[in-house]
């Protein structure tokens, strides 16, 4: 099943957000496969987003993301790459629409609350870099009987 590294950043974990953003994860489906909280360390920030290095936001982009802890997780599901993105809504807060994630709860691009892979190659490196393979469980719910098609 198709897999999606979740972080709730720094401003969803010290707004309070871990909860109701965990909690549309859990209720449109997806299964939470592996999740910590931690405070990202600057090599792994650095890793994350190295495509973004040299750009102007980008050590603005590492202070923030290893300022406090992140809500890190691996999510599972049929097609939970782009599911997952679209509950994000766009990078832009402003530009999301309302019932997304950054849509309802963010108005800055620089703290837009939550990260998702954004396609099957980075959600794979994105995850090692996170997450060892012990970490991920491979447990089934007993609701997926009735959310997945058999
Ligand atoms: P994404 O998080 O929607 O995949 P990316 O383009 O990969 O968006 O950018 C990574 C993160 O960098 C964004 O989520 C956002 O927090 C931050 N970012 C992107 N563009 C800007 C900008 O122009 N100013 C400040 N921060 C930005």
């Amino acid at each position: 099943m198709e897999k999606t590294l979740l972080i709730i950043k720094p401003d969803g974990v010290q707004r309070g957000l871990v909860g109701e953003i965990l909690g549309r994860i859990e209720k449109k489906g997806f299964k939470i496969s592996a999740m910590k909280l931690e405070k990202i360390s600057k090599e792994k920030a650095g890793i994350h987003y190295a495509e973004h290095a040299g750009k102007g936001f980008y050590s603005e982009l590492l202070e923030f993301i290893t300022s406090s802890p992140s809500v890190l997780a691996v999510i599972e599901g049929k097609n939970v790459i782009d599911g997952v993105r679209k509950m994000a809504g766009k990078t832009n807060p402003l530009e999301s629409d309302l019932g997304t994630i950054r849509g309802d709860f963010a108005v800055a691009v620089s703290h837009n609350v939550v990260h998702t892979s954004d396609g099957p190659e980075s959600s794979k490196r994105e995850i090692e870099n996170f997450f060892s393979n012990e970490e991920i469980q491979t447990h089934i719910l007993c609701t997926e009987e009735w959310t997945c098609e058999a």
